[in-house]
Parts: structure tokens; C-alpha cells; sequence
């Protein structure tokens, strides 16, 4: 509309004017993007193992035992209060050296979601069983294949990591692995981006830009 307004009768306007729809196509692509990056929201995940959540919150994990089995050759796990006398989920070691560690694995975060995550913290206490060594395994990766990290834990206390993965990194996957250990409030924070820097294709663009 502007450079009709300006027509060949005024060929500087024209000019002018070009640049200035030049500016306001860019400034509305910008808009875009900026929304994209600016879209944030707070994941957060807590589990003090009050109740059974795990289960069903879980990627996979250990048997859990409602009582300790006579015997079992895997490592397992059981709900147990905590030395801090709180319900907790406890490692048990299990009998064959090829697979003694009781494992739980998540993946954050949970369900289908459209989200890039941004950063983010894991918090959880661990506790040690009387007269046991003890270890817990942390293992992170990120569904983006950057790059992770993964410690070995062989003192009580309380733990808290960095999440950050790379830009484009969907989910987080965290596996927990060892024996002779409880494990308590279990705290995940994620800052997500929405992915609605995707939607700033070639073709919303071009359609903003009006070509
Ligand atoms: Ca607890």
C-alpha cells in the first residue's frame, strides 16, 4: 500500500518507502523469533516418596519389594523410611555380581510435550544404610545428543546438578543406579522454551513479509 501511495509520480518516496516496509517486514520477523526465544516456562517434578508415583512416573526401574526377598539375583528396590525417618526409596543390592545395582530411570519432561529445554536443576538427598558401602550413580543424557554427564556418588548428603543441555534438546533422560542407599525428595526444574521458533518458517515469514 505504501508504494502504490508513492506510484511512479514519486520515485524517492518510492524508495522510502520500500525501505521502510524492508524495515517493518524485518521488525515483524524479528517479532517472531524473539517470541520463540522469549516463550519460557517452569517444569518442575517432585517426588518425596510419600506414595508410589515412581511406578507409574518412571521410564523403568528395579522390582520393588514390599519386604526384603529371600533372595534376589537383580538389585531391587523397596520404599523404607530414611535415617531422616522419612519415607524414602531404598537401593537394595542383589545377589549376582553381573547385575547387583537396583536402577530407576526417568525421563523429563514427563508425557508429550512440544518444548525445548533450556536448563535446569536435579536436587535429591541421599542417605546411607548402616555397616554397607555405598553408591549411587547419576547418569544424564539428552534426547539431543549433546553431551551429558554421569558421577559416582559414595558419600550421604544432598546433591544438586545442572541441566543444560543443547537448544534443540527435547527431553532429559536421568538413571539412578546403585545399592545401599535411600534416595528422598527428588526435585527436577526445567526452563522450557516453547518451540515456536519452528513455526518462523520460510513460509510464515514470506507470508509476514507479504511476498
Ligand atoms: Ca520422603
Amino acid at each position: 500500500m505504501i508504494i502504490e501511495a508513492g506510484g511512479d509520480k514519486m520515485p524517492m518516496r518510492k524508495g522510502y518507502s520500500s525501505v521502510t516496509s524492508l524495515i517493518i517486514s524485518s521488525l515483524a520477523i524479528i517479532s517472531i523469533m524473539a517470541v520463540g526465544v522469549s516463550a519460557q516456562s517452569m517444569y518442575e517434578y517432585s517426588d518425596d516418596f510419600s506414595d508410589d508415583r515412581v511406578t507409574t512416573d518412571s521410564q523403568d526401574h528395579s522390582a520393588i519389594w514390599e519386604t526384603h526377598p529371600d533372595i534376589s539375583i537383580s538389585g531391587y528396590l523397596m520404599f523404607e523410611d530414611s535415617p531422616a525417618a522419612s519415607r524414602s526409596l531404598a537401593f537394595h543390592k542383589g545377589f549376582a555380581v553381573c547385575c547387583w545395582e537396583a536402577y530407576v530411570d526417568y525421563s523429563f519432561p514427563l508425557g508429550e510435550q512440544q518444548n525445548a529445554i533450556l536448563s535446569g536443576s536435579l536436587e535429591f538427598d541421599l542417605y546411607d544404610m548402616p555397616a554397607e558401602d555405598l553408591y549411587l550413580i547419576v547418569d544424564i543424557s539428552y534426547s539431543d545428543g549433546s553431551e551429558g554427564f554421569y558421577e559416582i556418588l559414595t558419600s550421604p548428603g544432598h546433591y544438586t546438578f545442572s541441566i543444560e543441555p543443547g537448544a534443540e534438546c527435547a527431553d532429559v533422560d536421568v538413571k539412578l543406579s546403585g545399592m545401599s542407599v535411600f534416595l528422598d525428595n527428588l526435585h527436577v526444574e526445567l526452563g522450557l522454551g516453547e518451540t515456536e521458533t519452528e513455526s518462523a518458517s520460510w513460509g510464515s515469514i514470506k507470508a509476514i513479509a507479504g511476498q
